[in-house]
């Protein structure tokens, strides 16, 4: 059979990089990193050949399933057609609009929908017609302190600047393992040869991290931090750049306003306060902040540890001003913005906070979302607006959300869920009917999200690898057609269809780098991508706040430093905080299907200092019994000085061994989900995002 050479950016995580497969009809060959990608120039990780497993994993849905639930209580699944799932799905949620209204209709929407640019272009086909209340996501799970911080200073939700990492003298890192995640609102592929790169030329890499990560073993110099603590930290710095003044924001204060104001507010944050709860001590502290003042560039960047912490969005927020403040904001070696050949900046709305608020514990909307810690109470309290339908896509929420036993048990209560995805997992076991997609390779790709975030700015589309098999859908023409469908329900117009590259094509003629005669006849003709350069400065024009102008005193901020500064009066009466961690070979909760990845020791262990584990008794390799104010689950203890003191990880994505599911490989390497410990009450209240790092455990022999 013929040998065919495809290529294609991997879409598994943010680094996007470029692949070569060679496939022999209907068999992959190989999976090989792309040396001409040139944004990730060959590299690839262990996860780009499990693409492989992916699209030949038996347990993947190749047709629409709908439960049937027996008398003594078991599901089954039974397949059924296209025609009768979408037309079902329509039905049950058009009833439900017009019986009790939008709201409810409940939305969640999972990570792999923003690496998946058919769900973008053509989600709204389906929830244009559900107006609800109620939609959620992973972001505020996730990355939500990012979005509000760059609405708040730079007026849209995606203008989100990155370090320039191959340029820089000075890289601050806080609450980030690029080297086990690949970075994240960074895509920067390659990124420990980058990193190695920079203390090779005699720049610096400082981790500020409560573990002794991958990453921080290769940096110049590492920092352990009590979990929870980090805008003190941020703000001693800030504020020592301030009284020391060390502040220059140069080319930056011609259109910035409010650092003053800002110096003012945040006085009482001193290095002394900082390192009585942080752990970091003073002169270190103040030590940093002269270093990064000094440095020719320097670049401060704080990713899932600073997000998902109870002050997220300050923390955001301070690491901004720090950038700002030094004169690193747009300019090469500091933070710069990208300028991605198709700019959703220019087609999505800017993004809204506080709008509105969650019916059953006020909290905020962000960019038209609620937190989705509130999830489950919107489905399991009684009342006007609450959730009796669910559609899920691409999210498994049981797992990745906080108090995800909970979540778990009010999905039992629906009327009606529908979820768009591949598999049976602990989420989608819930739903009445599953709706699964083409596979990855089945069809094109571009990265409509992650050139946004990206260190170069490059572009790439790639046709399918495969063909659509006959009678399958993508994820974009179900929205597509199960939005028409509903909408004649619901006695409103059907859209025609316009497939997401053509949505492209346009996008790349009418984008930034137009002039370059971009289109998508040229992409095909560069299947490995065209370069489009170093990413360059471009403020003030690229602002899309009132007189393209920067205002740093942000009064949602400064009003929150009160919360901050009260919490750090009361002793801290809690002696072990749970955090996170990634590991190469996963990805979130669905990646454990596949042989190749799971096989070897198991990674769903709780990492512990051996003093702690002296204090509770607990022999190494024991195991013990992790608890919180929500649940408690048993895990296998790992002796590590890599912990900080007071401090315990367990990764979260584990937990497969619910009944019902169907991922053979995944339910034998079952693990625990960290998200039946972490709280949907722990969060950050002004963003409104979920604690997920610090929550506070105690641990004992099982
Ligand atoms: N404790 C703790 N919790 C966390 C985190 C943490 O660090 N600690 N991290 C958080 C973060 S950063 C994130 S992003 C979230 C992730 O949270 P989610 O997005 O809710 O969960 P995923 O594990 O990414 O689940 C992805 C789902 O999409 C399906 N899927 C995969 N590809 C496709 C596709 O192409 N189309 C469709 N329709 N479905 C697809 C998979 O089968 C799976 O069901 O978890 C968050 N939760
Ligand atoms: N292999 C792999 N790659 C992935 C993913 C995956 O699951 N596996 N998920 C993808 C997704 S969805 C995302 S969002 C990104 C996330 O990308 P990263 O943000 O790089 O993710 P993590 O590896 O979770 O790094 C978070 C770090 O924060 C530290 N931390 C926890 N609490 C605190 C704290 O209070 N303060 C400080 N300073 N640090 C703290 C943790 O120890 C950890 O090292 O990774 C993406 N890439
Ligand atoms: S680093 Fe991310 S994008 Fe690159 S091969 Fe691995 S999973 Fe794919
Ligand atoms: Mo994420």
């Amino acid at each position: 059979m013929a040998r065919k050479t495809h290529h294609r950016a991997c879409h598994l995580c943010e680094a996007i990089c470029g692949l070569v497969i060679e496939t022999e009809g209907a068999d992959i060959v190989s999976i090989k990193g792309d040396e001409s990608d040139p944004l990730s120039r060959g590299h690839i990780c262990p996860k780009a050949v499990a693409l492989k497993d992916l699209h030949t994993d038996p347990d993947r849905l190749r047709a629409p399933v709908k439960r049937v639930r027996s008398d003594d209580n078991v599901d089954s699944w039974e397949e059924i057609s296209w025609d009768e799932a979408l037309n079902t799905t329509a039905t049950r949620l058009a009833q439900i609009i017009n019986e009790r209204g939008v709201n409810a209709v409940g939305v969640y929407l999972g990570n792999p929908s923003v690496h998946n640019y058919g769900m973008m272009t053509h989600q709204s086909n389906l929830f244009q017609h559900i107006r609800s209340n109620n939609r959620f996501s992973a972001t505020s799970v996730d990355q939500l302190p990012h979005h509000l911080t760059s609405l708040w200073l730079y007026g849209h939700k995606l203008l989100i600047p990155v370090p320039d990492v191959d340029n820089t003298d000075y890289l601050l890192m806080l609450g980030a393992n690029p080297l086990a995640s690949n970075g994240s609102i960074w895509t920067v592929p390659d990124v420990k040869k980058r990193l190695k790169a920079l203390t090779r030329r005699k720049g610096k890499l400082v981790v500020i991290d409560p573990r002794r990560t991958e990453t921080a073993t290769i940096a110049s110099e590492h920092h352990f931090i009590r979990p929870g603590t980090d805008a003190l930290f941020l703000l001693a710095l800030l504020n020592t750049l301030f009284s020391e003044h060390l502040t220059k924001p140069g080319a930056l204060a011609a259109f910035t306003t409010g650092l003053d104001e800002v110096a003012t507010a945040i006085e009482a944050f001193t290095p002394e306060l900082a390192a009585a709860r942080t752990g970091i001590n003073a002169d270190v502290i103040r030590r940093i902040a002269r270093e990064f003042a000094a440095a020719d560039n320097a670049v401060c960047y704080g990713r899932m540890g600073v997000s998902t912490q109870a002050y997220g969005a300050l923390c955001q927020w301070v690491i901004q001003l720090i950038n700002i403040a030094t004169g690193n904001l747009d300019k090469p070696g500091g933070s710069l913005f990208a300028t991605p050949a198709v700019d959703t900046v220019m087609t999505s709305s800017p993004g809204g906070h506080n709008r509105h608020q969650s019916r059953v514990r006020n909290l905020p909307e962000f960019d038209r979302e609620l937190p989705a810690a509130c999830l489950a109470e919107e489905i399991s309290t009684p009342g006007e607006g609450q959730i009796r339908a669910l559609f899920t896509g691409a999210g498994n929420p049981v797992l990745s959300t906080p108090n995800g036993r909970q979540l778990d048990s009010a999905m039992e209560g629906l009327e009606f869920m529908v979820s768009l995805d591949p598999y049976i997992n602990e989420t989608t076991r819930h739903a009445d009917i599953i709706l699964p997609p083409t596979s990855a390779l089945e069809h094109d790709h571009y990265d409509i999200t992650f050139h946004l975030f990206s260190v170069r700015n490059t572009t790439r589309h790639n046709e399918a690898v495969f063909d659509k098999p006959e009678g399958s859908l993508h994820d974009w023409e179900i929205f597509h057609q199960l939005g028409n469908r509903l909408a004649k329900l619901l006695g409103k117009p059907e859209q025609p269809a316009m497939a997401p590259h053509e949505i492209i094509d346009l996008g790349l003629q009418l984008g930034p780098h137009s002039s370059a005669g971009l289109s998508l006849e040229k992409l095909h003709q560069n299947p490995s991508g065209i370069d489009l350069g170093p990413l360059q400065p471009q403020l003030p024009e690229r602002l899309v706040t009132p007189g393209k102008k920067i205002r740093c005193d942000t009064p949602e901020a400064i009003a929150d430093l009160r919360r901050l500064f009260d919490e750090f009066q009361q002793p801290d009466a809690c002696e072990l905080r749970l955090i996170g961690r990634r590991h190469v070979r996963s990805n979130n909760s669905w990646m454990h299907n596949y042989h190749r990845l799971v096989k070897g020791r198991d990674r769903c262990t709780l990492m512990m200092h051996p003093d702690d584990m002296a204090n509770q008794g607990i022999a190494p390799g024991a195991r013990a019994t992790l608890a919180s104010r929500v649940g408690s689950v048993d895990v296998n203890v790992e002796a590590t000085e890599d912990m900080m003191p007071g401090v315990v990880s367990l990764p979260h994505g584990f937990g497969h061994d619910r009944q019902g599911i169907r991922m053979q490989t995944a339910t034998a390497h079952a693990g625990v989900s960290c998200n039946d410990i972490t709280d949907d009450q722990y969060l950050d209240v002004l963003s409104g995002n979920a604690a997920v790092n610090g929550v506070p455990v105690t641990v004992c022999l099982a």
